[in-house]
Formats: structure tokens, sequence, C-alpha cells
């Protein structure tokens, strides 16, 4: 980390240089303390730009740090140091100002950014609030409104919109410090607008923050931080500045230790550390100048528009003409459903469409980067495609399959070249999922597996390496949380109360009607595979209400009835009278929403901790960001596996002890009972 500091004429330049990301430790904290006391005590320099090397301005606080006490100079005192400094500040902004790093600027008395800059206070991501006088000063700059927005969501804003609020005062074309020297010497020149802790908050209109706070809990759901957010701002609008500036930090502090800031904080690093795994360090993965889709339906349309929206040219691949045209309405309708919902303009729609090409002649694939096959989920089909692409593609192509339950090494059996080859396990819908399994098989050569994750970071996705099982990481999890569910619903509940239990634990649905809405008959599909292969799936009543074709809202009926053109869940007594049948000869007990969480959620980490013991998954984290990203799992929980690891292992082995004595679920894996030895599942690694 360093700090430098050039004097150009009466302009003082001071260089912020910590990479990666310039985050404000507690060095650059001092740093800037006494950049501000050299400056202040020279008298030939008129005014400061403060700058920032590398690809960014401050992106905030180290996030690093925040598990460890806080250490002086606090955050709000450096900003206190600029703010009253006796030579005006200009920060000038590039790339991300964010968090603390936008505070630093709201010091400043002035700010100037490039027009690709961003600005925001995404805090509240990280379950905390603003701690050094975002939410005091910003709605003395910009408005109680706009700070409202901006504070409350965590979104950043663009160079324009800033200026349009008076977030910055310019936005400069060209060389950025060249820029700020400019604009710093003509400020110098003039009297400073006063600090903005003087300044008073814009009043707002009656019902405001009663409006502002319905709108906030209605995003937020559990999440605690927007609305301790909100309390901030009203506070600052509401009282003067020191009184609000206490009020924010005592919050930020409170909210720093919570378990759904930790939980958070875990999210953030754990997506960031599965764009580059260790395991693939310094390994170069191929280009990906162009892209083909095998298949048109639902995932391969989706997969379409995902490899189109990253810039790439996609040759789209069906049996036949008409079945061609069918697949390109789909990735159509995907675009004009984004029009419609304002996402991107008819324009982009069009350029997007115009990038893909329709085909049934495979000839059209021999100079493809990447062929991706998402065709009917049948090995003898899936291989069919995989030797007409062997023989069209060129030598060094990448082929992947897009299973989600096949064995991606069955899969690639008689291709011409295995070690090209790898499962790429997208979610419906592909284009907005942002999780990705990448599977590789035994053959696939590292440079390969590579590939998939390069992909990943081109699309935007977060990449998991799931080795090979039956239903990789995220599916066979699912499978337990179905049995476990229908287990309890054989043991007195029902499945409103298990619906709901779950949804009170942070699940944006519960297990049944996610079945209902998904469809009964793809699980079922998958039970038959099972049995076939001698295994014993549990769903005994699932396997009734399919024998009944009752699979969901598409039939009208599923774990729920639904009228026609409602998708509101209806209890059904088809149901609850195929419950009680089931259910003969089973202990009934009554459940409470976190007994049905538990013996859904605990067998569900305990078949996870087999999975990290056989190297399906090699982190617990990747099994945090798969049920995050692919199975609507609380980001504000942290995963499954931080979950179990926050409540404590022993707890959760001894709740599933529990569990099993009573024949509710299978007794803890001996991996798990390890890992509540040391208290952490990072030990079984060890
Ligand atoms: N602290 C520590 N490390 C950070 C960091 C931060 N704030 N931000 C990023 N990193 C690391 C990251 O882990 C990764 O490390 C590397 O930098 C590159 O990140 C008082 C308390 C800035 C938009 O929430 O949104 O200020 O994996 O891969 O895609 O009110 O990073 O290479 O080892 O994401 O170019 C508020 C978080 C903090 C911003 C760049 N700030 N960062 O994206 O790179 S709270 C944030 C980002 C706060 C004050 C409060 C993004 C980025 P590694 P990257 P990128």
């Amino acid at each position: 980390m360093t700090v430098t500091i050039v004097r150009e004429d009466a302009i003082a330049v001071v260089t912020v240089e910590n990479p990666p990301v310039n985050a404000l430790s507690q060095a650059l904290r001092q740093a800037l303390v006494d950049a501000v006391a050299e400056l202040d005590a020279d008298a030939a320099v008129k005014a400061v730009v403060l700058i920032c090397a590398g690809r960014t301005f401050i992106a905030g606080a180290d996030v690093s740090e925040f598990g460890k006490p806080p250490q002086p100079p606090h955050l709000p005192d450096v900003v206190a140091s600029i703010e009253s400094a006796k030579k005006p500040w200009v920060a000038a902004i590039h790339g991300s100002a964010l968090g603390g790093g936008l505070e630093v600027a709201l010091g400043c008395a002035w700010r100037v950014a490039v027009p690709s800059a961003s600005l925001g206070l995404p805090e509240v991501k990280l379950g905390i609030i603003p701690g050094a006088g975002g939410t005091v000063r910003l709605p003395r700059l910009i408005g109680p409104a706009a700070a409202v927005d901006l504070v409350t969501s965590g979104s950043p804003l663009g160079a324009k919109k800033a200026r349009e609020l008076g977030l910055v005062d310019a936005v400069l074309e060209g060389d950025l410090r060249t820029g700020a020297i400019a604009f710093a010497t003509e400020v110098a020149e003039k009297s400073s607008p006063p600090p903005i802790s003087d300044r008073v908050v814009p009043a707002v209109g009656a019902g405001f923050w009663e409006n502002a706070e319905k709108a906030v809990a209605a995003k937020a759901k559990r999440e605690v931080a927007p609305l301790r957010a909100l309390a901030a701002l009203r506070k600052a609008s509401e009282t003067d500045f020191a009184s609000a500036m206490e009020f924010e930090r005592e919050t930020f502090l409170e909210l720093r230790g919570s378990a759904q800031a930790a939980a958070l904080r875990h999210v953030f690093f754990a997506e960031r550390a599965a764009l580059r795994p260790p395991e693939l360090a310094g390994i170069t993965p191929r280009d990906i100048r162009s892209a083909a889709v095998i298949g048109g339906g639902t995932m391969g349309a989706g997969i379409a528009a995902a490899l189109r929206d990253a810039g790439l040219p996609v040759v789209l691949i069906e049996r036949d003409k008409v079945v061609v045209e069918r697949g390109l309405a789909n990735v159509r309708a995907i675009y004009q459903g984004s029009v419609k919902r304002g996402r991107i303009t008819q324009s982009v729609a069009d350029e997007r469409m115009a990038g893909i090409i329709g085909g049934d002649d495979y000839g059209l694939l021999g100079d493809t980067d990447l062929v991706i096959e998402a065709v009917f989920e049948d090995l003898a089909v899936k291989r069919a495609v995989f030797e007409k692409l062997s023989s069209v593609c060129r030598p060094d192509a990448v082929l992947a399959t897009n299973t989600s339950y096949l064995d991606p090494g069955a899969i690639s059996e008689g291709v011409s070249h295995p070690e090209l080859f790898l499962g790429l396990h997208f979610f419906s819908p592909a284009q907005f999922m942002k999780l990705l399994e990448i599977v590789p098989t035994k053959r696939t050569a590292p440079e390969v597996l590579a590939t998939g994750f390069a992909l990943a970071r081109l699309l935007g996705k977060v990449p998991v390496r799931a080795g090979i099982c039956d239903g990789f990481i995220g599916n066979r999890i699912l499978k337990v949380t179905r049995a476990q569910a229908e287990r309890v619903l054989l043991s007195g509940a029902t499945p409103s109360t298990v619906d709901a239990a779950m949804r009170a634990f942070g699940l944006p649905m519960g297990p049944f009607e996610a079945q209902d809405l998904g469809g009964l008959d793809i699980a079922a599909f998958q039970r038959k595979a099972a049995r076939e292969r001698c295994e014993a799936p549990f769903a005994p009543v699932a396997d009734r209400l399919c024998a009944i074709e009752r699979f969901g809202q598409k039939t009208g009926g599923g774990w729920y009835d639904y009228q026609p053109g409602d998708r509101a869940p209806k209890p059904s007594e088809t149901v609850a009278k195929i419950i009680a049948e089931e259910a003969v000869g089973r202990p009934q007990r009554v459940w409470d929403d976190a007994a049905i969480a538990d013996a859904i959620l605990l067998p569900m980490v305990n078949e996870a901790t087999c999975i990290l013991e056989e190297r399906v998954a090699l982190r617990a984290a990747d099994i945090d960001l798969v049920k995050i990203h692919g199975y609507g799992f609380p980001r504000w929980r942290g995963g499954p596996m931080h979950y179990a690891e926050a409540r404590g292992l022993t707890e959760v082995v001894a709740v599933l002890e529990g569990l099993a004595a009573d024949g509710l679920a299978e007794p803890p894996c001996e991996a798990l009972r390890r890992a509540a030895q040391a208290g952490r599942f990072s030990a079984l690694a060890e």
C-alpha cells in the first residue's frame, strides 16, 4: 500500500495505490490522515486531487478486516479530516467508488469522474450500513429520496446519473489526472462550497418515510440491513449532523458483528474465490470466440441467449427446419420478455437475435470453438449428437453437455477427443440463473476445465466444479430436500405447513410449491432411473400423485389444487387422503416451523458433507454457492454449510441423531461427526 504526493504547481496530487481495489485498510486510512496534515501545512498548495492507481477508485473499507476489532484512525475521522482540510480536496473517480470510498469522496469539497465510473454504497449487500457518514452526508448532498434508493438498494449509479443528482460535480472526458488537476486549479481560485456536514437535508413530504419503509421492507424481506439503513437516513434528516453520525456508527458496529453480515461476507468472498479456484492457478484456458448450442428447447434457448448476451456469435442447431424455427422463436421470446420488462431495448434485442444463426446442418459447426449440447435427457440421444459433432468439429473444439443427471463420462464415450469434453450444467432459466456447475470427466484436460471457468466469468455466472455422481452437487442435495419434506409430511405436517416453514426460514418458496411449479414428472423420471440402478428413492406420496397424473400447475393439480388461470396453491383433499393412507403406522407429531426446517435442512447438510468427503465438491463454500445461486437458499443465511457451521456442528449432529432415532432421517455421516469435532468443514480437507 502506498500513498504518494506529487505537487503540480499549486495542486498536490495524492495517489492511492493499494491493489487490487484500493480498499481502505488501516494503513491507507492512516496515510490519508497524514496527507491532510502534510498538505494543510504546505502554504504553496492551493488544492488537492485525490486519485487512485490501478483499475478503480477506493472500492470501500477492507472487508477482510471486518472480523477483527476496528483499528484507528477510524474511517469517520479520516473523512472528517479531509472535509475540514484547509485546502479543497477534489476526488478524481474512475472504476468503482463504493462504500467507504464514496464516503471519502463525500468528505472532499468536489468530486469529478470519468464517464465509465460507478458510484454507490453497497453496504447493505454485506449486511451492514455505511459507517463513515454515507447515510448522513448523502441526503444532504443529493436529497433524501435519491439517497434512500442508493443506500437501501446498494446498487451503484453511473457517472451520468451521479452528475444529474449532483453526486459528482463534473464528468471528465480524456485523461482523468490531467482533467482533475485542471478542475482543481479552477476551484482553487474560488470559494469552496460549504462542507456537506454543514448542509441541511431537503425537507420531504408527509408520509415519505412511512412509504419508503413499506417499499424497503417489501424488497428486503428478511434482510435486516436495508431497513436499518433507512432508519439512519431518517435520523440524518430529522436530527443534527453529530447525532446522526453517532446513530449511524452505532448501527454500523452492531450490524458488523451480526450473523447476517457474517453470512453475506462469507458469500462475498466465496463468489470471488469461485471465479479463480486455486486448483486451476496458472492454467491458461482456451479462447472461446464462437459457440453453438444443440437443441432449442427451454434450456438450449436460454443457453444461446446467455452466450449471445456475452457477445459471442451463436449457432443454434435442431434436427429439422421446423424445429429450428421453434428454437429461434424460443430465443426471440426470451428477448421480447426482456424488452417488455424494460431490461433491454428493442434494438438490443434485434442485435442479439441477429447474432444467432439457426440450422439443422451440423456442417455449420466446422469452425466453432465451443459446442454445448442441450437435447433430451437420454444417453443414446446425447451420444448420437456427440458422434456427429466429433465428425464435423475442429479437433481442438471444446464439446460440452448440459446434462443435469446423466454421467458426462458415459455421454463422452465415443467422442474423438474426450480430453476436450466436459459437463456444463446450466440452471433454468439459463440466461438469468447465475449458477453453472462445471463437471469434468476423468479425461477432461485441465485447460478445458479452466475454459469452463473462463466461460462462466464471460457469462457473469458463478462457477462451481462438481464431481460426477447422480445429480452432481445441487440436484443430489435436492433429492434429500424432497425426501425429507415427504418424511415430515407423513409424520403429521401438511404441504402448506411445510412450505410455510421453509418460507419462514427464508426460501422464496417451499419444496411442494416448487415441485408444482417445475413439474412432478421431472423428478419421477429420475426416480425411475434410480430404481433401475437398484436405488430406493423415498417419495411414496409423489409417486402416487404422478400415478394419477398430478404433475403440478401444468396439470391443474400436484401437491396443491389450482384453479384455471390462477397460480395460487389450494390445499387438496385428494392429496390429504393419499398422505393419510401413506402415513398409516408412522408416528405422528406436532411440527413447528423450526422443527420442520431442521428436519429438512440438517439432512441436506449431512448429504452435503458426504459430497464434500467424496470430493464431489472441493469446498463447503462451493456447496453454499450452489444452493444460493441455483436453488434459492437465502443469501443472508450464507448457504447451508455456513448456516450449519454458524449454528454449531455439534448441535447439528445432535439434532440429526434425534431425527434418526425417530426414523425421520439418516444418522449423521462419519465425516460430519469429524467436522463437528473440529467445529468446521475445512477440517475434512486437512
Ligand atoms: N475489501 C477487501 N477486498 C476486496 C474488496 C473490499 N472492499 N473489494 C474487492 N476485494 C477483493 C476481492 O475479494 C478480490 O480478491 C479482488 O479484490 C478483486 O475483486 C465504512 C464498511 C470493486 C466492483 O462492497 O464490489 O466500505 O479474489 O474480483 O470484479 O461504509 O470487488 O482477487 O483475492 O470483485 O473487478 C463496501 C466490494 C465495503 C465493494 C471490483 N464496498 N467490491 O470488482 O473484482 S463496506 C464493497 C466489489 C464499507 C464503509 C463500509 C468489487 C469491485 P481476490 P473482484 P471486480
